[in-house]
Order: C-alpha cells, then structure tokens, then sequence
C-alpha cells in the first residue's frame, strides 16, 4: 500500500521546548516509518510578528538542528525551510485571491494575538493561516500531526481545497489534522495554568531542550505546585498534574504505577526525579545536536538536499495551479 504524506511545520519564535517536543517533533520522528514526510521550520510564518534580524537565521537553524537531533532522518523525511521553497509565497498569494475574509476573521488565534498588538498587528497575521494552507497543500498532504491548538487551521486549509478544487477542478488533496492521543498540551511551570509556550517571556516557565541539566533542576524546583500534600494525577491541581504528566509522557509508566511510586513521598522526592528522567531524555538529543551543529556545513547540506526534494514536488504543484486557473 502506499504510503500516506505527512507535513507539519515548526516555528523558529523562540527556543523548542519540552511541550514541542513532547506534542510534536518525537511523535513526528516516531512516526516517520509508515508515512512519506514533509518537515518545515516555517520562518515566513516567524516573521508575521517581529523579530530581531541579528538572530533570526541561528534560531532557524537552531530548530532545524533540533528536528535531525531528535531523531527525524532524511532517509524518511524531507526537512527544510520554508522560505528557501518560493512556490510557498506563491501559493499563499494565489490562495488568497479565493479565501474570503471572513473565513480569516474567525480565527481563534489571530484574534488571542492580534489582542495583545492592537493597532500594530501585521496584515501578515492576518493572512498566516493562508500561507498554512499553501505549504499544507503542495505537497498533497492527507494528515497534518499537529497540537489542538492548530485545528482550525487545518480544517481552514481543507475549506480553502475544496473552495479551490470546486472551481478549477481537481487539484488538491484534502488534508486532516492528526492530534495524538497524549501530550497534545504541557502546561507551563511557573504558570500551569496556560500552555509551555516559546514566545512566553519567563524563562523559568519552560525547559528548553537545550537547557543544562542545572538549568533543568533549577526549574522543576521552583515550578509551581499547591499547599496539599499527596501526589496524584488530578485536572484540578494544575501545577502537580503537569509535573506528573511531563513525568508520564518521559517514562511511559500508567497513572497508577506513578502514584504507586510516589505514595509517601513528598514533592521535593517528585521534582528530583522529575528533573533527572527529563535530563536523561534529554541528553542523547542534546549530544547528536551539538555533533550535528558542530560541523557548519553538515546540517546547511541537509537541509538545501531538504530545500531540493521540497522544491521538485512543490513547483509541479504550482505548475498545475497556474494551469488551472488559467496563467498558463
Ligand atoms: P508560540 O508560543 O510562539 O505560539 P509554540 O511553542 O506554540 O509557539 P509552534 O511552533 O507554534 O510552537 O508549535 C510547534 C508544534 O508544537 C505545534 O504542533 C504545536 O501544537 C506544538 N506545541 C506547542 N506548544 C505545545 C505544548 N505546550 N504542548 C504540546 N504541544 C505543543
Ligand atoms: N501554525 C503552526 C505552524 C505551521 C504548520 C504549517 C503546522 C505553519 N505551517 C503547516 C502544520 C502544517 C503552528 O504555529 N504550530
């Protein structure tokens, strides 16, 4: 049977950390065996809100050094940046000359973002879920693994298909999001009640998987628990339930053989052990990372192989479209 094409794409706002790992890139790299796969560091998407010129194109790499350090291989995924792929902006343009407004109006997550820029809020932010749409439907992708929070973009990309294919014809694949069972959401630890999330300015809110193993102990102390004493999995004690989830999604233990674990002990016990499952977890990735970046050129190599492979399916997509709505 042939094999179904996966695309999902990463932002480079800020450092990866322990929820886009856990909610994204293992699963992707896990699951890379069964599907043909597009990994994006989306940098056109970056930019929709500032950013500092100085340091953009490290952070790019950066995440990108951190897909291959994570385990996603070039022998099964194609992983590159979106910018160095033009028919993406391309694409995008032409979408948005078929996308109504109003379908961009409700946007759940333009309307969180645009709240906190108020007048200064870019067109581009505007348009962002548009260009998800492009880079989703070049590549004829059916399953996009992505967190909850990104569903209604992808359902908007499948409406904008089937808008598309309705007038010109058959041209597009229609695209499903594929949420996965667990860690679709690690809170943050110095504020569990909202998600871990890069462009949160607290640093001590997330670990990055970058972070010292120092860092990382430093951290899970001072994340933030309750003035109760048992420790169990309960949604209404978010802080304690994100540290025994975090400590779930890193062993593969059951609810019950955690709190079996844990019976008696205090958090200060938790929080140690916490802190040492995430450094081990950590340190194979951080190893390959550092081997991997050590040598410049290597990862560059990869990812203008990734750009090319890209590029090849991704222009005989926009070729098509040109035909269809008559450019051509
Ligand atoms: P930002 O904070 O700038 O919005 P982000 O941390 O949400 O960024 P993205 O690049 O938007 O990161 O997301 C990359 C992937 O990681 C997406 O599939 C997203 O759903 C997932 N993800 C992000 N944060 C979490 C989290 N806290 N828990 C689980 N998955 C997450
Ligand atoms: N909006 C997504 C990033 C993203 C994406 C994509 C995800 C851009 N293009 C295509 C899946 C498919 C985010 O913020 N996580």
């Amino acid at each position: 049977m042939e094999k179904k094409t996966v695309f999902s794409g990463i932002q480079a706002s800020g450092s990866l950390h322990l929820g886009n790992y856990l909610g994204a890139i293992r699963n992707w790299a896990a699951m890379q065996y069964d599907y043909n796969n597009y990994f994006c560091v989306v940098d056109l998407h970056t930019i929709t809100v500032p950013q500092d010129p100085s340091t953009l194109r490290e952070k790019i790499r950066e995440v990108a050094g951190l897909l291959f350090a994570a385990g996603i291989n070039e022998e099964n995924s194609v992983v590159f940046i979106q910018s160095e792929v033009k028919a993406h902006s391309e694409l995008a343009w032409i979408l948005n000359c078929m996308t109504p407004m109003g379908w961009l109006q409700r946007m759940t997550q333009f309307k969180e973002k645009s709240e906190k820029q108020k007048e200064e809020v870019s067109v581009g932010l505007f348009d962002y879920p548009v260009l998800q749409a492009a880079d989703i439907l070049l590549y004829d992708t059916q399953m996009v693994p992505v967190g909850e929070d990104q569903r209604q973009h992808v359902e908007l990309s499948r409406d904008i298909a089937q808008r598309f294919n309705y007038r010109y014809g058959q041209v597009f694949t229609l695209p499903e999001a594929y949420i996965p069972p667990h860690g679709g959401r690690v809170m943050g630890l110095s504020n569990p009640d909202k998600k871990m999330s890069k462009s949160e300015d607290k640093q001590e809110d997330s670990i990055s998987l970058l972070d010292s193993p120092d860092n990382i102990r430093n951290k899970i102390k001072k994340a933030t628990t309750d003035s109760l004493k048992d420790i169990r999995f309960d949604e209404k004690r978010p802080g304690i339930n994100n540290l025994l989830t975090i400590y779930q999604l890193l062993t593969g233990k059951t609810q019950e053989e955690i709190e079996n674990n844990f019976a008696g002990s205090s958090y200060k016990d938790l929080k140690e052990q916490l802190a040492e499952v995430i450094i081990e977890d950590l340190r194979p990735l951080q190893d390959r990372y550092f081997e991997l970046t050590g040598e410049k050129r290597y990862l560059d190599e990869m990812l203008q192989r990734g750009a090319e492979r890209a590029g090849e399916q991704a222009e005989r997509k926009i070729d098509h479209v040109h035909k269809s709505i008559g450019l051509r």
